[in-house]
């Protein structure tokens, strides 16, 4: 497949002001008729042939200004129709089988409803159209088909129309008075029923809600309807950003390749990001709903208003509605937990990706298939990005830059760089400079040293840009650094403040200090770079107890921890180093467990020890099997010294009523969080313990937290309790994707043998995207049994990309990159990762996907 290339952007030699869609629905034969309306673009070359996308369609008829034509041609799956005047009317036939349809992208069935996915090259698969987020039209949409089997007939926009055919047949037409791009044109027919509500908007207009969903699920909807509501209110006040259509739409699908997608006035939605009531959805559900609806619907203007030009500039909706959305859900959730939640994702699943095969900028500059592209650099480094520059400007001057480019922008399909200068202009910011950060990948690494002499601290800061493919050699970037310096003595700082490293070394002086201070940096994570601070441990076990800035205590923290589970699971410890390590992150726990000034959310933040990829990411060649058992023996550890504050934690905490308030959501937080710390130490009394939180458990936190420890040990309440969580909730495929989940990621020795009959299970289909990921990303997250020394997690995966593949291409791309780690991995696992890419490069029929992930991560 051929490398397309930002550079090679041309604008599109027609323009498509309207187009008029009519479709004969069928599940498994729906007649679509599109007819555009075409003119020549006077702002491009011109072009006596208009190339229209198709992606496994034959046009059934082709006619212009209304005449029967046969004088096209097709290039691949594209229909290149020779047009020789200034404008025209192209309309034409194709058929499509919705039930057929297992890529799940155009038009597909779902559980006998009929939608769409178009972002980003689907709408190629429903009918021949400019396949290009430049195009914009207005759409015209009518529907026809069994009212018994389709009774709800949608599409983006109003419904203008309807009426009742013959032989039970009825129809609707809608009509979207914004012009968009095809990617954003969405269709959904099926036996549905809403729960309705209306939000007024700052200008008085009255705008009617619905969330569309299986009658079954109707009682599981009032949260996603709340979050909606609260996040069109948030953009009003915080963005200036009003809704713009009478109408707004949520339909919930249950086969979905991501999370949702934000079609105008018809947003999409994934189950898993709909669904939710107290004893089925966990806490972790119901704040990832409410941030999933507001990204969806922050995209009105953040992609909609104003899209893309090309997929090249992804990163301009995308990593900007990810910046809207966690903002959004820090004023909902609290600032200092979704912060350091936020930065614990990046750092997880950005940052690998950053250093390894698939490091791109946030603005690549080719790709073969865009579908590759949804990644976490686009979305939480592009985020980042953009963070940086309010951090910058100020969230008042922020504003006015945003402001200037949604006034700029408005119903224009725009760049990066449009937004950039948008911010320059708007924001009073000059990033001539910041705008590397669009164009070099790689996690800039900082060093950061303290050093002091009379009275005087002097901080001296460098920083590294790391090679990444296909950019050898880098420029240092601005980096905004927010810093305190604490007097150790009395604990206070003199203010926070805002050091920008512009360049490669920067050396500042702080006067005043008797004593040598102690440095808190990157407070809040100003900035998404990896920091190497040279400072004694006791100054972070100083810091984890007191560091007023909520992400730089739980970054002490941390740091304690890395520090001493790399030199472990590296160069190794000699016995005085081992206990020192140990006792001091004893210290710094103790202190965190019984501060009565942390509520327990935060509490729980600062509970959770580094995550094994990341610590893999911090050496140079890695381990995992000595990672795993260093951190494991840690846990065990501090199970035994802290044993008693921790079943205090668990005694207290479970008697907590439930309530999905911040301090009972606290509760089961670290209720949860001591039991797994326990159970490394003592087994089987924390059995017993999980056993009981699972018998008494009113919600699914509570029940879920206990059944994934105890799925870690071998034991008859495991089994019991397992075969009990399957019975009570079968009929809800959600909490059966939590089932395989907790098994596929447990501490269990088996847990590999648990997957491999899991996946003969008779729930368990590859049809299913969520449940795909349920069984099998949680197993390749699951590092003692993905990186078992016999190379075993290593072929499932590659077992299981190879029998996706064919199925679901973008769902089986997305497990190469867990395998693309192989050059960091020590060598007898490199090689036994890298035998299975080779074993899946060496398939033939590879789609262009999976081909293109694999080739990379080889490269
Ligand atoms: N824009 C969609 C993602 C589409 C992914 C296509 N492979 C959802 C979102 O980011 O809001
Ligand atoms: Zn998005």
């Amino acid at each position: 497949p051929p490398l397309i290339r930002r550079e090679d952007y041309r604008p599109f030699p027609w323009l498509v002001p309207e187009i008029a869609l009519d479709f004969d629905l069928g599940l498994e034969a729906t007649k679509v008729t599109a007819t555009l309306t075409v003119a020549r673009n006077a702002r491009a070359d011109t072009s006596q042939v208009i190339r229209l996308n198709g992606d496994g369609l034959q046009p059934l008829s082709v006619a212009v200004d209304g005449e029967l034509v046969n004088d096209w041609t097709m290039d691949g799956g594209d229909l290149m129709l020779p047009l020789p005047g200034e404008a025209h009317e192209v309309a034409i036939v194709t058929e499509i089988d919705p039930s057929a349809n297992s890529q799940l992208m155009g038009l597909y069935a779902s559980n006998g409803m009929l939608c769409t996915q178009c972002e980003a090259e689907g709408f190629r698969r429903i009918t021949f159209f400019p396949d290009r987020p430049d195009v914009l039209s207005i759409y015209r949409v009518r529907m026809e088909g069994p009212k018994a089997q389709f009774p709800i007939l949608l599409s983006n926009g109003n419904k203008i129309a309807e009426g009742e055919g013959e032989g039970g047949r009825h129809w609707a037409e809608w009509h979207d008075p914004w012009p968009k791009p095809s990617y954003l044109f969405a269709l959904v027919a099926g036996d549905l029923v809403a729960r309705s509500d209306s939000f007024t908007t700052m200008s008085g207009r009255e705008v009617a809600l619905n969330v569309w969903v299986r009658a079954e699920d109707l009682p599981r909807t009032g949260h996603a309807m709340e979050s909606l509501k609260k996040s069109m209110k948030w953009d009003e006040e915080v963005f200036g950003r009003e809704y713009d259509l009478d109408l707004f739409n949520i339909v919930a699908v249950g086969d979905f390749n991501m999370g949702a997608m934000e079609n105008k006035g018809l947003n999409v939605f994934n189950t898993k990001y709909v669904l939710a009531d107290p004893e089925t959805a966990t806490d972790g559900d119901f704040d990832a709903i409410e941030g999933v609806i507001a990204h969806e619907y922050f995209h009105n203007w953040s992609g909609n208003r104003v899209t893309c030009r090309d997929w090249f500039q992804l990163s301009l909706k995308e990593g900007f509605t990810v910046l809207r959305d966690q903002l959004f859900s820090q004023d909902m959730q609290g600032e200092a937990v979704k912060r350091i939640e936020d930065v614990r994702v990046l750092r997880s699943v950005q940052f690998p990706e950053d250093s390894g095969p698939l490091a791109h900028p946030i603005r690549p500059d080719s790709f073969r298939e865009i579908s590759n592209f949804y990644t976490a650099t686009i979305y939480n480094k592009g985020a980042e990005v953009i963070r940086m520059m309010r951090t910058m400007a100020g969230p008042a001057a922020f504003r006015q830059g945003t402001d200037l480019y949604f006034e700029r922008h408005d119903g224009e399909a725009a760049t990066c760089e449009d937004f950039v200068r948008a911010m320059e202009d708007g924001a009073g910011l000059d990033l001539t400079k910041f705008r590397l950060w669009y164009s070099q990948a790689g996690t800039p690494k900082v060093s950061a040293d303290l050093s002091h002499e009379g009275e005087v601290a002097t901080l001296t800061l460098r920083q590294q840009v790391p090679p990444t493919p296909g950019q050898p050699a880098k420029h240092p970037m601005p980096v905004p650094l927010k810093l305190a310096l604490f007097d150790r003595e009395t604990g206070t700082h003199r203010g926070e403040q805002l050091v920008m490293l512009d360049g490669a070394e920067k050396t500042i002086a702080f006067e005043g200090f008797a004593q040598p201070p102690v440095l808190s940096i990157n407070r809040s994570f100003s900035a998404p770079v990896s920091i190497e601070r040279h400072v004694p441990r006791e100054d972070l076990v100083f810091l984890a107890a007191r560091d007023d800035d909520a992400f730089a205590r739980s970054e002490a923290m941390q740091e304690l921890v890395v520090g001493h589970l790399v030199a472990a699971a590296g160069e190794g410890l000699d016995e005085n180093e081992r206990s020192e390590g140990r006792a001091a992150i004893r210290e710094a726990l103790t202190a965190i467990l019984v501060d009565p000034g942390l509520d327990d959310l935060m509490r729980g933040e600062l509970m959770v020890l580094p995550g094994e990829t990341y610590l893999a990411e911090q050496m140079l060649i890695a381990d995992p099997g000595r990672i795993h058992a260093e951190r494991e023996s840690l846990k065990a550890w501090l199970a035994g010294e802290l044993g008693r504050e921790l079943r205090d934690i668990h005694a207290r905490a479970s008697s907590v009523p439930y309530s999905l308030d911040r301090a009972a959501r606290g509760a089961r937080k670290v209720k949860t969080l001591a039991l797994s710390l326990l159970a490394a130490g003592d087994p089987e009394r924390t059995a017993d313990l999980a056993a009981g939180q699972y018998d008494a458990a009113d919600n699914m936190t509570d029940r879920q937290g206990a059944l994934m420890v105890l799925a870690g040990f071998p034991s008859a309440a495991r089994t019991d309790r397992l075969i009990d969580f399957y019975r009570r909730y079968r009929e809800n495929p959600l909490v059966i994707d939590k089932w395989f989940s907790l098994q596929a990621m447990s501490l269990h020795p088996d847990a590999i043998e648990h997957v491999k009959a899991l996946r003969q299970h008779e729930d368990f289909t590859l049809r299913n995207p969520n449940r795909v990921r349920a069984l099998y990303m949680a197993f390749a997250g699951n590092p003692h049994a993905f990186h078992a020394a016999s190379g075993e997690g290593y072929r499932m995966i590659a077992d299981m990309i190879l029998e996706l593949d064919p199925i679901n291409s973008q769902t089986a791309a997305r497990f190469v990159s867990p395998l693309g780690r192989w050059r960091r991995m020590e060598p007898g696992r490199a090689a036994l990762m890298r035998g299975e890419l080779e074993r899946i490069a060496a398939a033939t029929g590879l789609s262009r996907d999976t081909r293109e992930q694999v080739t990379r991560s080889l490269g």
